[in-house]
């Protein structure tokens, strides 16, 4: 049940007042102590190990319109192979990002303790922060530059089928090497990701919107944009390649093409 904040009286610390609801919208108006355990408790552990590392950020709009047309084309395809398989944007932004971490290894790579070396990968082993009914998890789908879109597609349906049961096995969790977060089935225009130590960057897509832009001729057309943005340890990345990263995977996603061009 969701949880919402009371408006409190004059006699309840504003700070510790914490409403339970009962049904959706009905305030109990009950304090009560909610212990950090599991996911939780996980996640306090490695966002304050995040919060110390000095990072930078970047964001950019993306446009969709061609990936949507070439998803729609692909969908019957990918049912007629395998009915129960439902294709998403996911698979492409995952080959995207692998696709560009080729020219920049340097991004798919996990810092050591002290910051002295850079333990450059050689598998993409993609993560994607999943909400599940346990929480905020990260299973990743291993060895991205080798598998084709459909491949990922069903690497992510068992994922998420895993983490809808909360059946996952430690190696999915495990291994991630660069992280991709879309919270945009759920909401949120603009998104600020944080590092997923020791991994150096992640990269957050916010919800598609339909709005106007100009074309190379300047006519207005109706674009669909999300907005992307990254987030890099900027002890070892600096902007510029972060920058130039973001550029090819925008490429990627905004001509598809050009992923089948490159894909192995
Ligand atoms: N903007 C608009 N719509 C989007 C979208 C976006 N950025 N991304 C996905 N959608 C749409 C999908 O296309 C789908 O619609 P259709 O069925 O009409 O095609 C719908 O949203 C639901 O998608 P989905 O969630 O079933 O599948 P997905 O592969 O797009 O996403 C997953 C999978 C695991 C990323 C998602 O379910 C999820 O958990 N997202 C939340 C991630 C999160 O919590 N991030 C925060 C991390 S920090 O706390």
């Amino acid at each position: 049940a969701p949880v919402v904040a009371s408006t409190p009286t004059p006699s309840t610390p504003v700070v510790a007042k914490v409403a339970a609801t009962t049904a959706y919208g009905v305030v109990a108006k009950v304090d009560r102590t909610v212990a950090i355990t599991g996911i939780r408790k996980a996640m306090v552990k490695a966002m304050t190990e995040a919060n110390k590392i000095p990072s930078f950020g970047a964001s950019d709009e993306i446009e969709l319109s061609n990936l949507m047309r070439l998803r729609g084309e692909m969908k019957p395809l990918f049912e007629a192979r395998d009915k129960n398989l439902k294709l998403s944007f996911m698979p492409f932004f995952l080959k995207a990002a692998s696709l560009a971490l080729l020219q920049f290894p340097e991004l798919n790579a996990y810092t050591n303790d002290d910051c002295t070396e850079l333990l450059v990968k050689g598998s993409h082993n993609i993560g994607f922060a999943m909400d599940t009914p346990m929480g905020l998890v990260v299973p990743n789908v291993k060895n991205v530059e080798s598998k084709s879109i459909f491949d990922i597609a069903k690497d992510l349906q068992e994922l998420m089928a895993k983490g809808a049961r909360s059946g996952f096995s430690p190696s999915d969790l495990q291994g991630g090497t660069f992280t991709i977060s879309n919270i945009g089935s759920i909401g949120a225009t603009y998104t600020k990701p944080v590092i997923f130590a020791p991994q150096v960057a992640i990269g957050a897509i916010g919800r598609m919107q339909k709005v106007p832009r100009f074309d190379a001729k300047d006519n207005v057309i109706k674009a669909h944009i999300i907005n992307v943005s990254w987030c890099a340890d900027h002890r070892v990345v600096d902007g510029a390649t972060m920058v130039r990263f973001n550029n090819l995977f925008k490429t990627y996603v905004e001509q598809p093409a050009m992923m089948l061009m490159d894909s192995k």
